[in-house]
């Protein structure tokens, strides 16, 4: 009797494990809206499973749920005795934890922070701390918009597969074309999401195919069945959407976004998706980047085609997120002048303050691609006239493709943490990038997989993302903790697994391209190894690396200038030499490679030393799953077995090829003598 249908027994549930403790607790939820009937459903979930049971009318309850309309009228019966004062002044998202004399009180800003308190509640519950902490938590979130992005196609594509990007099989929407027959794992998805504040999600690729673009007319069907089961857990559905939509589906000569017939045929698209579906969040757009159209092609710019779809979502309240990832991607290798990470910024900073409201800028982290390391997006300290999203990627397209495990909240919270001001200037919550964004997005790494995320460890990720976004401030290493004590039972399993996935993404960057160079990897499929396959494309994706030296020279005084789209003190930090972290030392200086870094290590010896590191860290890695591999689930123990023995491999492949490269480039031998292969 819930509204979601059970997944199979022993299925993967990943962080919502059935049952979080047995027990006796009297469980009493008060309240109304859509989103008590999921809570109630939780309840009853979590107390068909042993952990106590569901009272009500005037039974004495240890735990009681409501929403902050109902406080007075509760302040004499259930909620006697609890500091109900704090909870006033809730935002509609928030929600506050009350305790007294061993009861707990958990009061939503309205239903929907009911939902995400029940959910903190429930993690609390987990690791035994719902019911000792202080009189008064309350509980918002820093961005009200918290998406995922799917990079899901309906059929297989023949070069990208189902999921481009997907490293856990096929979708978990489609397959064969057409909208899943069987949605149950869609069900326990938004669980999932709901459960780490998630409150939006897009449904398809943002490369539209011409299958994919039907979702917006003839298909909006299988929309309306998704939005309804997103709907529940508080999270609204977007699409993708083609920019040749008219031309594609309406049948019109152009998309010119000046020529009213195209406007017009937006707007109709939209009230018919609006009938069917009122709670609709909008439009997602990939424009005039990587061959997608886009306004550009009528000679318009990116402000009069988002405006023009942010006009026939905005009487429905909808909304347009408009990608800032536009570069040339056929430019000429032999071009120095050119720099791919410069061009976010010289397209969409002129074109500040010229957006509608209801649209949003969605720009990737960093100037390139989802590098292990990249400095933060100059974009996002230079639009104060835009509303902005940050854009992450949970799937790990360059952070190992879920065969390692890398957990990627460090990276995150650097990011949002970031200070355009600079630490030592102060400049303070609202020049960071989490003061700056309306909204923090990313693209999800979850498909078909049984364990959903290919790498059983990359649902941390997931999770992760979903308590990053709610709160930035919280610790990668805080957050992971939450994570295994949600997902495992066995105590020492879950200190292992914190153990090994804490500084996991410094770990890959060891063994990987180094010092902020990027890239490095297999051309197309971005998986491996190869220093130099894109150093002759047209991509735009180059390291430059000769007998004397390697890096890109970015600097304003002889490079591409990219340095001063920083406001100081960034921009003078990365442009001098000696005041350029050096973890992004090769991202804006081409050097040679016995320069010194700040550590006092020359550049080779730092790529020799982090590499050989790295190596020895993916070792130890799996030492120390193997002395706990028999307290996890068994088919958990045997995928992230499988996964840590291509992890090594693949960083032995990394180590290798990356340090005789460079020992045959620079001619350096290591100064400590390690075997390097000729
Ligand atoms: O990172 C690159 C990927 C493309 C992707 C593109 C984008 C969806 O390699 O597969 O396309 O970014 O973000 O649009």
């Amino acid at each position: 009797n819930y509204p979601w249908p059970a997944l199979p027994s022993g299925a993967d549930p990943a962080w919502l494990p059935p049952a979080p403790e047995r027990g006796s607790l009297r469980l009493k939820l008060a309240g109304v809206g859509p989103l008590i009937d999921t809570v109630r459903a939780e309840l009853a979930e979590l107390t068909g499973a042993g952990a106590g049971q569901l009272v009500d009318g005037t039974a004495e309850a240890d735990v009681v749920f409501t929403t902050a309309d109902r406080a007075d009228e509760l302040a004499s019966g259930d909620l006697a005795g609890f500091d109900v004062e704090s909870a006033e002044g809730l935002s509609q998202e928030g929600f506050a934890v009350l305790r007294q004399a061993g009861r707990v009180a958990v009061v939503g800003g309205s239903d929907r922070g009911l939902l995400y308190g029940y959910h903190h509640w429930r993690r609390q519950l987990r690791n035994g701390t719902a019911a000792d902490g202080p009189e008064a938590e309350i509980h918002a979130p820093a961005t009200a918009i918290r998406m995922l992005n799917h990079w899901d196609n309906m059929a297989v594509h023949p070069v990208m597969g189902q999921v481009e990007r997907g490293y856990s099989g096929g979708s978990l929407f489609y397959a064969d074309g057409a909208l899943r027959e069987d949605l149950t794992r869609v069900h326990h998805y938004a669980r999932l999401l709901a459960s780490t504040g998630i409150n939006r999600v897009a449904l398809n690729n943002v490369n539209v195919g011409p299958l994919e673009a039907t979702l917006l007319t003839e298909r909006l069907g299988d929309v309306v069945r998704l939005a309804e089961i997103f709907r529940a857990q508080g999270i609204a559905v977007h699409l993708s959407v083609n920019f040749s939509s008219p031309m594609l589906l309406g049948g019109l000569p152009s998309a010119d976004p000046a020529d009213p017939d195209v406007a017009q045929w937006w707007s109709r698209t939209a009230d018919a998706i609006y009938a069917e579906i009122p709670d609709f969040g909008g439009f997602l757009v990939k424009a005039d980047s990587e061959g997608q159209p886009g306004p550009y092609r009528y000679g318009r710019d990116h402000a009069e085609g988002a405006n023009m779809l942010a006009r026939a979502v905005a009487p429905h309240g909808g909304l347009v997120f408009w990608r800032a990832f536009v570069y040339n991607h056929q430019q000429d290798w032999r071009d120095r002048s050119t720099d791919r990470a410069r061009a976010a910024f010289d397209h969409f900073v002129p074109l500040d303050g010229g957006f509608d409201e209801n649209v949003i800028l969605q720009v990737k982290y960093g100037p390139m691609d989802f590098q292990v390391r990249e400095p933060v997006s100059p974009v996002i300290g230079a639009m104060p006239g835009t509303r902005l999203a940050a854009e992450f990627q949970v799937t790990q397209e360059y952070t190992g493709q879920q065969k390692h495990a890398c957990y990627l909240a460090p990276l995150w919270s650097q990011v949002l943490g970031f200070d355009f001001e600079g630490e030592d200037v102060g400049g303070g919550e609202s020049r960071r990038v989490s003061g700056l964004v309306d909204a923090v997005v990313a693209v999800s790494n979850v498909g078909a997989d049984e364990h959903w995320c290919g790498h059983p460890f990359a649902q941390a990720n997931l999770f992760a993302f979903g308590r990053l976004a709610w709160d930035p401030a919280l610790a990668p290493e805080d957050i992971l903790r939450e994570w295994v004590q949600s997902t495992y039972d066995d105590v020492e399993l879950r200190d292992v697994v914190v153990e090994l996935l804490r500084d996991s993404w410094q770990t890959y960057e060891d063994y990987t391209a180094p010092l902020g160079v990027g890239w490095m990897v297999r051309p197309g499929q971005h998986y491996g190894p190869d220093v130099d396959g894109y150093e002759y494309t047209p991509w735009g994706t180059y390291h430059f690396a000769d007998r004397e030296g390697i890096g890109v020279d970015r600097t304003v005084a002889t490079g591409t200038g990219f340095t001063g789209q920083y406001p100081l003190p960034w921009a003078a930090r990365y442009e001098q030499l000696d005041s350029c972290p050096d973890e992004l030392l090769l991202f804006f200086h081409h050097v040679p490679y016995t320069h010194r870094l700040g550590s006092g290590e020359t550049v080779i010896q730092h790529i020799y030393d982090t590499h050989f590191a790295g190596v020895e860290r993916v070792e130890e890695m799996v030492a120390a799953w193997e002395t706990v591999r028999h307290r996890a689930p068994a088919p958990v123990a045997q995928r992230v077995s499988e996964r840590f023995a291509e992890q090594l491999r693949s960083a032995v492949e990394w180590r290798d090829q990356l340090t005789t490269y460079f020992s045959r480039k620079s001619g350096v031998a290591d100064e400590h003598g390690r075997h390097i292969h000729p």
